[in-house]
């Protein structure tokens, strides 16, 4: 038996069917830490998931259920805690740990002020508690580090996978692909990046940091029942386009497209996004090596996806018109695209379902949760705008006020007085 991986954010979209693949399909002891905050969050936005998720522990029965394995385990626990991250780490000494415990919306760090912060905030202070609680308990396990596509922005030459050679004045340099994100949901990712790579310089953390692509589905192989589902979110602020467009078609009968539609980004299937990450588990960079690692499988804009959904939906009997509405956006409506590809074909990825076919998936599941869509009817137009002057607080979307105190650093200082105590002179 390996040692066990921990999945930080195991709650979530990806996070869910990612814990049930590894404890199906392998051998492996899964620790899913997770705080439910994304369920509050998507609440405050005055939204649920489409699809109803189970507690945890519902979910624990039913994969033991399911699978007849009782290696899945929940632990309740907040990453923004360093107390609370050094306990799980210490405890379950793993030999990969998976970081998804982060805000993953752009347009819900783009309210306020407050959320931005909170974005920022939280994003940073998780992936640093990880860090620093890795390299002291678990100094040579893999942190795979989930990052964004959108840190690159949408640069005018390829986006390399790793770094790339600048020359000036005669002289060459090898540098960090440059960073340009378009909001600050994208830019706490970049600042991940840098923390990443400096615990690598530093301490020699083994780090994979995944800059994915457009996730879009709702199913995988082990969602083989409801008790199973992954929690699928359609409305404007935590919906991402394919998903959302599915939604808008059969509640709307029409597609809101974003300015020129030609905004180009990489995709894949939620199938695909964990057959990745998990190839990337079993083959985790070399001792002391960071690796980044570009998920994505197709790039798209966004007309040619209104397209395919569509003409998809008309074998669903729907009848779909686009309507253009002004980009809520501050983003290229034109632009080149393009990123290299390298380590996941080396690890021998192929795609494991036609975009289409998942768009049918993402079809049948919409209209059989219909009479709840339509409930979110409202939530489906856009509601964030990039733009225009911010307020401190929102008056529509409220935080919940428990998750704008941060842990004060008095805390911090008693932790470290507590460590020190234990520390053999
Ligand atoms: N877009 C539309 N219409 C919509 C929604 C989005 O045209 O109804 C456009 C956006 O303007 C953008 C593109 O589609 O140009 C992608 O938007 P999205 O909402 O599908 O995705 P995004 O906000 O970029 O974020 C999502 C996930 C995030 C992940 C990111 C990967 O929420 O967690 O990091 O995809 S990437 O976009 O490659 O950075």
């Amino acid at each position: 038996m390996k040692d066990p991986v921990i999945i930080f954010g195991g709650d979530g979209y990806i996070g869910w069917p990612l814990a049930l693949h590894l404890a199906w399909r392998t051998e492996r002891d899964v620790v899913i830490v997770d705080n439910l905050v994304t369920r509050r969050l998507v609440e405050s936005a005055g939204s649920d998931s489409l699809v109803p998720i189970g507690s945890p522990s519902s979910r624990m029965l039913a994969y033991e259920r399911a699978s007849g394995k009782g290696n899945l385990t929940f632990v309740r626990a907040d990453a923004r805690d360093p107390k609370e991250v050094d306990w799980v780490i210490s405890k379950y000494q793993p030999e990969s740990v998976v970081h998804l415990a982060q805000q993953r919306s752009a347009p819900f760090s783009m309210i306020d002020q407050e959320h931005a912060l909170y974005t920022e905030l939280n994003n940073i202070a998780t992936n640093l508690n990880i860090v620093f609680s890795m390299t002291r308990h678990v100094p040579g396990a893999h942190l795979l580090k989930m990052g964004t596509m959108g840190e690159y922005g949408t640069p005018n030459i390829e986006i390399t996978e790793g770094p790339v050679e600048i020359r000036r004045d005669g002289r060459r340099h090898r540098a960090m692909f440059p960073r340009a994100a378009q909001s600050w949901y994208h830019l706490s990712k970049v600042f991940d990046t840098y923390n990443v790579m400096l615990a690598n310089k530093i301490h020699g953390l083994r780090a994979t940091d995944v800059m994915q692509g457009v996730v879009y589905g709702s199913q995988t192989n082990e969602i083989v029942d409801e008790s199973l589902s992954t929690r699928f979110d359609l409305d404007s602020v935590w919906g991402t386009i394919i998903n959302k467009y599915v939604a808008q078609a059969v509640v709307y009968n029409k597609l809101l497209i974003y300015g020129k539609g030609r905004q180009t980004r990489g995709y894949l299937s939620l199938y695909d996004s964990i057959k990745c990450l998990s190839l990337l588990l079993d083959n985790p960079p070399a001792e002391g090596e960071y690796r980044v690692v570009n998920q994505i499988d197709e790039t798209f804009d966004t007309l040619q996806l209104a397209k395919k959904v569509k003409a998809i939906a008309e074998e669903f009997g729907y009848r779909v018109g686009f309507e253009k509405v002004r980009n809520p956006r501050v983003e290229s409506e034109n632009h080149f695209y393009k990123v290299q590809r390298k380590v996941l074909p080396s690890l021998g990825f192929s795609r494991t379902r036609q975009i289409d076919d998942v768009i049918r998936e993402i079809f049948q599941v919409v209209v059989k949760y219909k009479p709840r869509a339509m409930k979110m009817k409202a939530l489906l137009a856009p509601s964030v705008t990039w733009a225009g002057r911010k307020k401190i607080t929102s008056d529509s979307f409220q935080l919940p006020r428990d998750l704008t105190g941060w842990p004060a650093s008095h805390e911090l200082i008693e932790l470290a007085k507590d460590q020190a105590a234990k520390v053999p002179s």
